[in-house]
Parts: structure tokens; C-alpha cells; sequence
């Protein structure tokens, strides 16, 4: 059984025919020349096509309500941004039929005894806050604290990019223009709402703050944790908390029910039999490597069992099982609430590593 890795947003895609070609073109005229400054390592007809691509764009942001303040404020600063088109061209879908890593080494890149030793210190320095928005929202504290450690390292490492300037030049690559687009009118909105030009830096493909979220999934789910009516996630690490469990609501959240555990799986299990055969919309390459759903009660009859012995209370609660690769292989049944970690971020190594991070972060 191979194991999908998927990459951040904007990684997945082949390299569209067409990029190479326009990096490559030629010399521009002297009437060009006049027009645009070339940029350095940029053939100046690149800033030129990127100069009237940004006019489109604000004439989109226009229409959607951006103030013509911002549009001047932001756009015409902008340049192509080649370290980051070299970024998103280095990325590529992984060919069917290849190897993934071995689920053990992958997850001792990902968590090591530093990790959890630093997330038990943010858990119980920012204890009362977690506490109250797990009551609230029904989200541990412990996904909170795992998803703030895996996406920037605690907060200690967002990214540096400017955000506007790297949004500006995916989206003028062209192989994602319907989501980069989207996310470049959103950071203007942003703007329009208040939020500091100086805070909008983060990932190349866009990702910001402690939570590494798209702008627009911080215009739709950010919330203020701290009381000063402002969700800045960039540096208010209750902001960033309120904001994770909201983002984990909204992609489905059950209160009480565990992200998942690690089984025992008898070699009598039939596991072709239960393959999972539902239609998905979001994340649909993950979800085939998991079975379909069962009910605790169902999975008991088929003889799986907790590893560390212990079912969740609710007979009722739905889990698919999933067997991890490699000679270390390892059953986990992994709870609707899995697929709200996987709405986050669709890798199956993202979100096995979120839940087993969070269990050492509670233990
Ligand atoms: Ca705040």
C-alpha cells in the first residue's frame, strides 16, 4: 500500500506548457524599454504582460468592492517575483506508482521529542485561553497547540515572502490563476479592512501567520481570542487558536469524539471488502487510501481493537481504518474529525502527524 502525499496548495499541478516559453522570450524593443524597467533576471516583456495583468486585476478588485486607496497603495509597487515562480515550478505532483516514504521516517521528520517538549510549554503557558476555546468550540487544546507547531514551528517560522508580490506572480504564471487570483483580491481586501501592509508576508504560495492561513480563509474564519476585537494571527497566539478551532468548526469539528487511534487489525479482516467507495469532493486522493466508515460498534465486530485498549465512550462514533505503509505498518482508525485535519491540510502524513503530535502534547 503506497501513502499520498500532498503537497501545499498551488504544488500539484503539472508545469503549464506555456511558462517556460514566456520566461524565455526575448529581448524586448527600446519603445518597451521606455515603457517598463526591466526587473533584474526578468525579461521586461515578463513585466510588461505583468503590469497590464495587474490592470485586469484591479479591475476585478474594483468590482468587488476594493477601494480604488488600497489598488493605488498596493498594486503598482508590485513585481514579478522569479525565486518565487522557480518555487512553484520545482513542485510537482508525485507520479502515480511512486514510492511514498515509509510512514515511520516521514513522522520522525515531523515529531521528535524537542517538538513535543515545546508544544507541552505553549499548552501550559497559554493553558486558561486554550481551555476557554475548547469549551467553546469543542476542539482540543492539543490540535490547537499541534496545528500552531506544525504549520510555522510554534510561530518562530511564518515565512518572509511578500504576500501581494508572490499571490501577484503565481497568479500571473497562470497554472493556478482561478485560486491565486482569488487570494490576491482577498489580500487587498485585507488591506481595505485594516490589516498593516507590513504584516502581509508569509509562504511563497501565499500562507500567513501562525496558522499559515490563504487570505481568504482569514477574511471568512479569523477570529479575535484575545478581547481587543482584532484577529491577528500573525501575532497573537490566542488570535491564532480561536482562529484554528474556528477554521476546524467550519470544516466539521465534533465536539467529544477523538482525530483517531492506533489498532490492532486481525489478519482475518478482508480489507478489499471494506474499501472505501464513497465519492469525494475535496482531498479525494487521500481518502482512497482510508476504508470506508464504521461505526465503534461495527469495527468491535469485526474484531479490530485499540492498541492502548481504550474505545471512545460513543458506540456510535464513525471511523475509517487506514494501514499505514512499510514494514512498520500500523492500523489507525481515524474519526470524521480526521477529515476535518485533512480539510486543513490534505495529506495523510499532515494530518496523522497533527493528531499523533497532539496525543504526546496531552500525554
Ligand atoms: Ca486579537
Amino acid at each position: 500500500m503506497d501513502f499520498n502525499i500532498v503537497q501545499r496548495l498551488g504544488n500539484r499541478l503539472a508545469i503549464a506548457a506555456g511558462t517556460a516559453a514566456l520566461l524565455a522570450c526575448g529581448s524586448p524593443s527600446t519603445a518597451q524599454r521606455e515603457i517598463v524597467q526591466p526587473l533584474p533576471g526578468v525579461d521586461s516583456q515578463v513585466s510588461q504582460g505583468f503590469r497590464t495583468y495587474l490592470d485586469s486585476v484591479a479591475a476585478r478588485a474594483r468590482r468587488e468592492g476594493v477601494s480604488q486607496r488600497t489598488i493605488d497603495a498596493v498594486l503598482p509597487g508590485l513585481s514579478f517575483d522569479e525565486s518565487v515562480a522557480a518555487l512553484d515550478r520545482r513542485f510537482a505532483p508525485t507520479p502515480a506508482g511512486q514510492a511514498f516514504p515509509s510512514f515511520g521516517a516521514e513522522m520522525a521528520k515531523r515529531i521528535n521529542a524537542a517538538k513535543i517538549r515545546q508544544g507541552r510549554q505553549v499548552y501550559a503557558d497559554e493553558a486558561a485561553r486554550l481551555v476557554a476555546i475548547e469549551q467553546q468550540t469543542g476542539v482540543p487544546a492539543s490540535i490547537m497547540v499541534s496545528i500552531f507547531g506544525h504549520e510555522t514551528s510554534y510561530g518562530t517560522i511564518m515565512g518572509s515572502t511578500d504576500l501581494p508580490r508572490a499571490l501577484a506572480t503565481l497568479a500571473y504564471e497562470g497554472r493556478r490563476r482561478d485560486l491565486f487570483e482569488g487570494e490576491l483580491v482577498a489580500v487587498l481586501k485585507m488591506v481595505d479592512m485594516g490589516v498593516p501592509r507590513s504584516v502581509l508576508r508569509g509562504s511563497y504560495a501565499g500562507a500567513f501567520g501562525y496558522p499559515q492561513f490563504l487570505p481568504s480563509v482569514y477574511i471568512k474564519l479569523a477570529k479575535d481570542g484575545d478581547g481587543d476585537g482584532k484577529a491577528e494571527i500573525w501575532s497573537s497566539r490566542a488570535d491564532a487558536f480561536a482562529s484554528i478551532a474556528n477554521y476546524m468548526l467550519a470544516a466539521g469539528w465534533r465536539r467529544g469524539e477523538p482525530w483517531g487511534f492506533a489498532v490492532a487489525v486481525p489478519s482475518s479482516l478482508n480489507v478489499d471488502a471494506i474499501a472505501n467507495r464513497e465519492q469525494v469532493r475535496k482531498c479525494a486522493r487521500a481518502v482512497e487510501r482510508h476504508s470506508e466508515f464504521k461505526t465503534m460498534r461495527e469495527w468491535k465486530a469485526l474484531g479490530v481493537y485499540p492498541a492502548g485498549g481504550v474505545w471512545p465512550a460513543d458506540d456510535k462514533v464513525e471511523a475509517s481504518l487506514l494501514i499505514t505503509p512499510g514494514l512498520d505498518a500500523q492500523g489507525y482508525l481515524l474519526t470524521r474529525n480526521y477529515r476535518a485535519i485533512l480539510d486543513y491540510n490534505c495529506s495523510n502524513y499532515y494530518a496523522m502527524s497533527v493528531g499523533l503530535l497532539a496525543d504526546g502534547v496531552r500525554n
